[in-house]
């Protein structure tokens, strides 16, 4: 072996000064945000704030992360598991659809209550709420507001957010005379969810479904000259109103049977509208939403005319910063939210004395929401979540130097003042998932009075401090440091990254991606969902919660590699909590020991299946998550966390699948049924995908066991079961099969690419070991093709990189750095679009580029696996290998240029450096110089 200088205790900048300034990680901006996703994130892992910085209005729209619907409840299906062996028996004879319909009617979990629909329905047909008839041509609507029609994105998406129920909608057309006595058809596509249709008083239509609303007007209905059409909508739950077309050049219309739209009368426009009722009766709900908490609005009424505008966020210090000259003054704003404090403060100072003027209002989509003042320095809002038993409570109060502020109502002004912070608290009275005893009141209290005696200067401090431990573990610069790419805005360089050659950007892609981990991921706060912390909707896409087929594994990939071990710990700390909640399921759905988690979990750590048959059991999400467990410990090597979190919870894993595996009766494998290919191909017994997570479940508790001298009777019990799994099979056209049979088709392009979990983000299909699965996997990635939603295409760069095809890998993230359009890629803010925004693909966007730069999943550690042409330059301080290693190197021309190797925990490495392989022992906490 060869000897290796050893460097003890070297303070890393003083061995690798080089790292330039040059490349700031910075987001920045010339322009306001009009859109949510142009809004700038800021966020401590509890308190999310997205940053507007408008002129004369600024929004922080914010969110506490405890906020949810819902309550705690026991979905479980009490009698489900009677049900189980005809299922698999169904399966096993290959009749899917009886399969799914058994499955459907008996072994999903339970939904939350339902209200009384029938009741209420039949209050809104008889009028109750609205006087007179609506649907009569003379009815006087001249007093209703109006809103535009259709909105194919519901009303919530024209002011009306939050709003379901009973609702009529008028409008007038006139038509050519000849129609009068020919059936027209009135063509308004969707409507959600339920409505009546009139026409001049008569009812011409009505459905409940989601079949496009086509309607034949009869001949003589419509009269010569205007034409009164009223629509009575009736809407339970999320999106509402007339919906029209997804393609909104299509308009809604009328036009005589036989033509088509385009010869008739477009009824898009404003239509007069007035809500009977908002109080429909409670839908049921398998899982609950994560929700908005308020909007804080700033309004400076003198601002008008401003110049040298700018908004930035500061990576480094994870600060939000807008700028601007008004009337001669250079205003500042700074916004972050404070971990040590627990507060979103944001701090306004003006470079000439007495310049700041402005009110600040507190607001929030919930109906049930209130603002009081509290007293002559704070404003206080109250909301209450519908159909749930959360409420939030959030102060917000003001500091002024020199000047006068002033709460009265529910609006607080600022006058001639010198500087101005304020200071945001928001809490909830959740308790954990089985207690909501919470005081929001007193947590507000407390938090204010913690305040007391600091300046704004020592909090800013205070959360700097916090913040950069964190954050400056690790430091990356990629392509040369004088390219100076950052002189750009940062939507301009998101515009040009696939056609101009800009590697700081991927740098800066893969510090976002750890801001926003660090931003939406304490210690001691719950993992980040489907969005992070952020979330301006009552009802967001998935309910912004965590799906567990790949999503929120995926927000947890940067995790360890890229220096931020701590950022696990809330997906740890909900992995702890669903390992009890999924017993309770293990035992109702399979009579089975252990744990389960199906395809979802929300705040309530809900286990059971849910949605539908054919995507809802999926019975492999602890498996999955319980690798990231044995994960933690191999990038850290941390044996009490293995004893004590981990192995406890990885041997109850497996125990479930111990149970539940059962022999095929064709192949004699052991299989898992029921199961999901994830929402691919419906309910199926034994997809690949399963048997790759269970087998590595397996192995990986037989290490934790080995490692710790324990159990070694069930180890071997586990090691009896991998040997009789389904294995990884190659099929007919040379791919990796998705299913037990081999009945993959090449042309489909669904997202989802399960059976390539063993290749990434599983390690048991590999070049060195497997290289003919290895090819089918590829071969399947080919079929598959590139493009994908958000988080697809960002798996796709860790799939290449694990193929190591850096060429390859750096074209996936070209297409994940792309402006949003129909499919997958980033926001102004450079937020994933699935679209529509899910954070998930920031996080496997930064790991993958990491995957590009370091693998270490098997034996050794490889340097630069997967380097395109186009990061052929740069150098990385702080990556993390497993081991418990960490690395600075730097690289030119593709070829490591210098390496140093810190070691955790003194284990022994094999490097593989520039094509040689580097055999070194090390000790616990020194540092090697290697190249
Ligand atoms: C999975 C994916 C969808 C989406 C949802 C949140 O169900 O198939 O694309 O990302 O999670």
């Amino acid at each position: 072996m060869k000897l290796f200088h050893q460097i003890a205790c070297i303070a890393l900048g003083m061995l690798f000064p080089a790292l330039s300034q040059a490349q700031s990680y910075t987001l920045w901006y010339t322009k306001p945000a009009e859109k949510w996703t142009d809004a700038l994130p800021v966020g401590n892992g509890r308190i999310g704030g997205m940053v507007f910085g408008g002129v004369t209005l600024d929004r922080i729209q914010f969110n506490e992360e405890t906020l949810w619907t819902g309550e705690p409840r026991d979905p479980n299906h009490k009698g489900a598991a009677e049900y189980l062996p005809q299922i698999r028996q169904l399966l096993a004879e290959g009749k899917q659809k009886q399969a799914d319909a058994l499955a459907e009617a008996h072994f999903m979990g339970l939904k939350s209550n339902e209200g009384r629909r029938e009741q209420w329905t039949a209050d809104m047909l008889a009028g109750k709420g609205i006087a007179g008839n609506p649907a009569s041509p003379e009815y006087d609507d001249s007093r209703w507001k109006t809103m535009p029609v259709p909105t194919y994105d519901g009303w919530e998406s024209v002011g009306l957010e939050g709003l379901d129920g009973a609702v009529w909608l008028r409008t007038t057309v006139t038509i050519p005379a000849d129609w009068q006595n020919k059936p027209v058809v009135l063509d308004l596509n969707r409507i959600r969810d339920y409505d009546r249709t009139f026409v001049n008083g008569k009812l011409v239509g009505t459905s409940e479904t989601q079949e496009p609303r086509k309607y034949v007007i009869p001949a003589g209905v419509l009269v010569a000259g205007k034409n009164v059409l009223a629509i009575q909508v009736l809407n339970y739950f999320d999106k509402g109103g007339v919906a029209g077309y997804k393609d909104t050049s299509r308009h809604i219309a009328l036009y005589p049977e036989g033509k088509t739209a385009a010869d008739g009368v477009p009824l898009n426009g404003n239509w007069r509208y007035f809500i009977q009722n908002d109080e429909p009766p409670a839908v049921g709900k398998y899982q609950a939403d994560y929700q908005p908490f308020g909007d804080l609005y700033l309004r400076f009424p003198d601002l008008t005319n401003a110049t040298d505008y700018r908004r930035e966020l500061l990576l480094g210090e994870a600060v939000s910063q807008t700028r601007l000259t008004a009337n001669g003054v250079r205003y500042t704003r700074e916004y972050f939210v404070s971990q040590p404090d627990q507060v979103l403060v944001v701090r306004l100072t003006a470079d000439k004395p007495g310049s700041l003027r402005f009110s600040a209002t507190l607001g929030s989509p919930h109906k049930k929401s209130s603002v009081r003042r509290i007293d002559d320095r704070t404003l206080a809002l109250a909301v209450q979540v519908r159909n749930g038993a959360l409420r939030g409570e959030s102060f917000l109060r003001v500091e002024t130097q020199r000047g006068t502020a002033t709460v009265s109502g529910d609006s607080l002004a600022v006058n001639g003042a010198d500087a101005v912070t304020l200071y945001l608290s928001a809490a909830t009275n959740y308790v954990s998932y089985n207690d909501v005893s919470g005081n929001p009141v007193a947590l507000c209290q407390q938090t204010m009075a913690g305040l007391s005696g600091k300046t704004f200067a020592q909090i800013r401090q205070r959360h700097v401090q916090e913040y950069q431990p964190y954050y400056k573990t690790f430091s990356v610069q990629l392509g040369s440091p004088s390219a100076q790419a950052d002189r750009l805005p940062t939507n301009e360089r998101l515009a040009r990254f696939g056609t101009t050659n800009d590697p700081s950007f991927m740098a800066l892609y893969m510090q976002y991606g750890r801001y926003l981990l660090i931003s939406s991921s304490r210690p001691g706060t719950r993992p980040a969902n489907l969005q992070g912390i952020w979330n301006d909707l009552l009802t967001p896409p998935w309910g912004s919660k965590y799906t567990t087929n790949i999503n929120v594994e995926m927000n947890y990939w940067p995790a360890e590699v890229l220096n931020l071990s701590a950022m696990h710990d809330p997906l740890f700390g909900m992995i702890k909590e669903l390992s009890v909640a999924g017993r309770e399921t293990a035992q109702t759905h399979y009579r089975a020991r252990g744990w389960v988690l199906h395809h979802n979990t929300d705040l309530w750590r809900g286990t059971v299946p849910i949605n539908a048959a054919n995507h809802g059991i999926w019975v492999t999400g602890a498996g999955w998550l319980s690798t990231h467990l044995w994960e933690h410990y191999r990038f850290t090597q941390d044996k009490t966390f293995l004893q004590q979190t981990a192995y406890p919870i990885m041997k109850e894993a497996s125990r479930f699948f111990v149970d539940f595996l059962v022999k095929d009766p064709k192949t004699g494998w052991l299989i898992s049924t029921p199961s999901n290919s994830p929402e691919n191909g419906g309910l199926v017994a034994g997809p690949t995908m399963d048997h790759q997570i269970i087998r590595t479940l397996f192995r990986y508790t037989m290490a934790a066991g080995e490692t710790l001298n324990t159990d070694a009777a069930f180890c071997d019990t586990l090691r009896t079961k991998i040997t009789q799994l389904a294995p990884n099979q190659i099929g007919r056209f040379g791919q990796l099969q998705e299913w037990l049979e081999d009945k993959d088709d090449t042309t489909n392009k669904h997202r989802h690419v399960s059976h390539l979990w063993g290749v990434h983000p599983g390690n048991d299909i590999t070049w060195e070991t497997t290289p003919d699965v290895m090819k089918a996997a590829r071969q399947s990635l080919i079929y598959r093709g590139d493009e994908g939603t958000g988080w697809s295409l960002a798996w796709k760069i860790n799939f290449w990189a694990r193929f190591r095809d850096g060429e390859h890998a750096q074209k996936m993230v070209r297409m994940l750095l792309r402006p949003v359009s129909g499919a997958g890629g980033s926001y102004l803010n450079l937020f994933d679009a699935h679209p529509p925004f899910q954070i998930d693909g920031n996080f496997g966007g930064a790991a993958g580029m990491a995957e590009m730069l370091i693998q270490s999943q098997n034996k050794t550690i490889d340097l630069l696996p997967a380097l395109p042409s186009a990061l052929s330059e740069g150098s990385v301080n702080g990556i993390r290998a497993r081991g418990g290693f960490e690395l600075d190197y730097a690289w030119k021309n593709g070829q490591v240029t210098r390496l140093t190797v810190k070691s955790l925990a003194g284990q022994s490495c094999t490097l593989k450096v520039n094509g040689k392989e580097i055999k070194l022992t090390t000790q616990p906490g020194k540092t090697y110089r290697v190249l």
